[in-house]
């Protein structure tokens, strides 16, 4: 790590104060398997006390948060997304070393980061409720109110990025915020949450329990004290936090993963595709739950797509994320080893590996890459094709007409994005709508990561949405008031 990139406290964030917890835990660098630094491990103690913080600060008995209009809170969001901006390059470099992304996928997030609190400081002031038209002697309204508590459990793919996302729509809307980061990579969250108390975030409004996710994560989800709870990780653990809140009727955001198809048809901007099909699986090395892991291409050109991303996937080459290579390493050891495990029971079933990238010569030994692969041949309802591999693969299968390629691109439980490369019109409408998914995107995948663009699951994907106006909403309940003034 360069010797100007301030690494944060290892301490966890409570009312303000940097506080140590007995025991620690060793941050790795997934592009050379070293230790980078140390980092608290809270436990249920901090979590409660971070908690009653979130709630002082929300109550207005610490700090003076409770008492911000939502123009000042749109001062503050818009001062920090410069501050986050005077800071990007040395927060792009621990986003860097902590995930193993390519220098420049960091640099992206960072912007990205400071964008949602540009983005929701300017929407703070404009969540507006309703009047209702009722009985003659009535005024009816709504009033849109923080939650109180927002408590934001978030993985290691994209923490600077998710940070933003949900801690910038969070304060936007009024609520205090008790956030758990993933225990693989959190050093850029907490260089984000030490430069938002130097710069004049109130105490209490923003804490952070670093730990592990059945320590300090799970006592965050069971917390009675919390108002409201997002969550973004796998299905399974979704479903452990989501049990865990129903015990005190906490509503909860979900955003749990993805199997996402681009479907490619004959009369499409072939190139054009191809190169989006690319870029879709090996951002961040497939960790991304928006990732278009699924290529459906219609049977006519078939040959020529598949040919075309041979060559690609050849030619691409992994490498430490300083070397800003086409991939960086997975995060840890044990993704490594589990999306080996199933590639390598995916060639036992007769899938073909039709292409693979290498790994750039000079890449750290010790690091967990996994070279992208092309998959073709596969059998009808495989796992490869079911489920969330996270990691730099693409699953490609042929269809025929519209309806397969509809019947395919909805056979299966998730439902995050889809992508659809054609030129007729009438057909980019129907398969818009038919697909079942939160996002889809027509000619282009991602839409460029648009922060401004709602973004959110059905089925296995989960539910609520984030990102974009309906984001901040999601922050927020409504109230209504009927007045009868006879
Ligand atoms: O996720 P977890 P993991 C998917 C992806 C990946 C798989 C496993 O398919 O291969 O999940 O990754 C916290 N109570 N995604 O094991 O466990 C944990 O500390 C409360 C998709 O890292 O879901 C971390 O902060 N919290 C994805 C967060 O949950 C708990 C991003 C996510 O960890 C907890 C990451 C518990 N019992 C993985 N257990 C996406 N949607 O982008 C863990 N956590």
């Amino acid at each position: 790590m360069s010797s100007n990139t301030p690494m944060p406290p290892q301490g966890a964030l409570i009312g303000g104060q940097w506080v140590t917890t007995q025991a620690t835990l060793d941050v790795e660098a997934p592009a050379r398997g070293e230790t980078l630094t140390r980092i608290a491990r809270s436990q249920s103690g901090q979590v409660d006390e971070a908690v009653r913080a979130a709630r002082q600060a929300f109550d207005g008995q610490l700090g003076d948060w409770a008492s911000y209009a939502a123009r000042r809170r749109s001062e503050w969001l818009l001062a920090f997304a410069a501050v986050i901006e005077a800071n990007h390059e040395s927060l792009a470099t621990l986003e860097c070393q902590d995930t193993g992304k390519p220098m420049s996928q960091a640099r992206g997030d960072i912007k990205a980061c400071a964008r949602y609190f540009r983005f929701y400081g300017g929407a703070a002031d404009k969540l507006h409720g309703e009047t209702i038209p009722f009985d003659n002697d009535f005024a009816v309204m709504t009033l849109r109110e923080p939650y109180g508590v927002c408590a934001q459990i978030i993985p290691w793919n994209y923490p600077a990025q998710i940070f933003g996302r949900c801690v910038a729509a969070a304060l936007a809307a009024g609520n205090t915020v008790v956030l758990k980061p993933a225990e693989d990579a959190c050093l850029s969250v907490l260089r984000l949450a030490e430069l938002a108390t130097q710069n004049g975030l109130p105490a209490g409004v923003l804490n952070v329990v670093p730990g592990l996710g059945r320590e300090a994560g799970a006592a965050l989800a069971a917390h009675a004290g919390i108002d409201h709870l997002s969550f973004t990780g796998s299905p399974e653990t979704g479903t452990l936090v989501t049990q865990a809140a129903a015990m005190h009727h906490v509503p909860v955001t979900m955003e749990l993963g993805g199997k996402s198809p681009q479907l490619v048809f004959a009369d499409a901007d072939l190139d054009a595709a191809v190169d989006a099909v690319v870029r879709g699986i090996i951002q961040n090395a497939g960790q991304t739950c928006s990732a278009g892991s699924r290529l459906l291409v219609q049977r006519e050109v078939a040959e020529g797509v598949i040919g075309q991303l041979v060559e690609r996937f050849s030619a691409l080459r992994c490498d430490a994320g300083e070397a800003d290579a086409d991939c960086g390493p997975l995060i840890n050891a044990r993704q490594k080893a589990k999306l080996e495990s199933r590639l390598g029971a995916a060639e036992a079933d007769g899938i073909r590996v039709a292409a693979r990238g290498t790994l750039a010569q000079g890449a750290p030994a010790s690091g967990h890459f996994v070279v992208p692969h092309l998959l073709t041949e596969i059998p009808d309802g495989h796992e490869v094709l079911r489920e969330e591999l996270f990691g730099p693969v693409l699953a490609v299968q042929i269809f025929d007409d519209e309806a397969e390629a509809l019947a395919l691109a909805n056979a299966t439980d998730f439902g995050l994005c889809a992508g659809i490369w054609t030129r007729d019109g009438g057909r980019q409408l129907r398969l818009a709508k038919g697909i079942r998914s939160g996002q889809v995107f027509v000619n282009n995948y991602g839409a460029a990561g648009g922060i401004e663009l709602p973004f959110g699951g059905v089925g296995r994907s989960g539910h609520g949405r984030e990102k974009g106006f309906e984001g901040l909403r999601s922050y927020t309940r409504i109230k209504t008031v009927a007045i009868r003034h006879g």
